[in-house]
């Protein structure tokens, strides 16, 4: 691709007022040469966000362990020998103190996960109280808590809930691979519940499962033809927890142990800004394993966002110290809450 300006206006004019994405588009995203590619995503990152500002999510387990789902990748299935304890739901004393912490260090959102299929009512209740109060720190809220019932996101709309944090995880050809115990469908229905019910989205997947480029388009595909597209897109590198059926699996496979190619890492995160341009673009999980170099590269292609903190649910991640240090060689500053920028700037 010689003249490198057309292509840009073209993707920028397209992404604006294109309603639906095909297979096709976006596997030929993903074909692009390295460099174009790179040059696209860029180019729509600058008309959209401020391109060296990042937005930092801090992750609690306020309910860890003994999950009734099947989730092949998730160390905190009771269906898998992981080694990990199970524990009941925090009180709310402790979320509001490491949610002070994470204020303290630089988040502007909090994020509580918990290990279940949805909430029962019981829980609700706990959970709206830790949204209220999180929320009165003049934290953005997100939770991630599986399926919900009718009703259900209504309240946590009320507690004042700002994100709700549900995955489609992978391209629906490859779900009942990973996943059996609910159904891509499912997950679909609740996002439409809490979109519904007035909650900004929080919705992205996994890749590195052994899944094909195919399957990658595919999720990327499904997520960008969301109407509206979600706010927050993660994109996570599998973790390979061991006990986990997908971490023998990969480890197993004719690639040996090796993960992802991790261009194909940044791939997955320029595409998925090229087709949702609007919105934040999460590196997740994995970031540890992706070391400095392929980070800066994920924020070149257009992520824009990160959890930070020294744990994510259960597994690791990089230090504070360590993303602070990363951010200062890269020249990245922090976003503040509500910073997104108008296009055009
Ligand atoms: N139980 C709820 C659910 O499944 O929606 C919320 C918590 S669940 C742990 C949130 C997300 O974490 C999953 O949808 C998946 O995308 C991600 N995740 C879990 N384990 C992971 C792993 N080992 N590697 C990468 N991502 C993982
Ligand atoms: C998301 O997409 N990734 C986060 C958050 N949403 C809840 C969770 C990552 C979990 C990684 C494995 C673990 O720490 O247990
Ligand atoms: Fe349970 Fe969520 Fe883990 Fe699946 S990903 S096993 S639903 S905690």
């Amino acid at each position: 691709m010689n003249d490198m300006t057309q292509p840009v206006v073209d993707s920028v004019a397209q992404a604006a007022t294109r309603k639906r994405w095909s297979q096709a588009e976006v596997e030929a995203l993903y074909a692009l040469p390295f460099n174009d590619l790179m040059f696209r995503a860029q180019s729509v990152h600058r008309a959209n966000f401020d391109p060296n500002a990042i937005q930092l999510s801090t992750l609690l387990s306020i309910k860890t362990g003994g999950c009734s789902e099947d989730c092949g990748y998730c160390s905190q299935s009771a269906r898998h020998d992981t080694g990990l304890e199970r524990e009941k739901l925090l009180d709310i004393a402790e979320v509001v103190a490491t949610a002070k912490a994470a204020k303290a260090a630089g988040a502007t959102r909090f994020c509580m996960g918990a290990a279940w299929r949805g909430p029962k009512e019981k829980d609700l209740g706990a959970v709206t109280e830790m949204v209220r109060e999180v929320k009165a720190l003049g934290l953005e809220t997100c939770v991630t808590l599986g399926m919900l019932k009718p009703g259900q996101a209504a309240q946590l709309k009320d507690a004042g809930l700002d994100y709700y944090n549900h995955n489609l995880d992978t391209a629906a050809e490859f779900y009942g691979q990973v996943i059996t115990t609910h159904t891509h469908a499912d997950r679909l229905d609740t996002l439409a519940q809490v979109r519904d019910a007035g909650i900004h989205v929080c919705c992205g997947g996994i890749v590195g499962m052994g899944e094909s480029r195919r399957v990658r388009a595919g999720l990327i595909l499904e997520l960008a033809n969301l109407d509206p597209q979600p706010e927050s897109v993660p994109i996570n590198m599998l973790v390979k927890v061991a006990g986990t059926p997908l971490a023998q699996v990969v480890e197993q496979s004719g690639e040996g142990d090796k993960s992802l190619d991790p261009f194909e890492f940044v791939r997955t995160i320029a595409v998925a800004r090229i087709t949702m341009p609007a919105s934040h673009v999460r590196l997740s999980a994995g970031r540890q394993e992706l070391g400095e170099s392929v980070q800066a590269l994920c924020f070149l292609a257009g992520a824009n966002s990160i959890f930070y903190g020294d744990k994510l649910l259960t597994t690791g991640n990089p230090d504070v110290s360590a993303d602070e240090a990363l951010f200062a060689k890269l020249g990245l500053t922090t976003e503040p809450v509500q910073g997104r920028r108008c296009a055009g700037h």
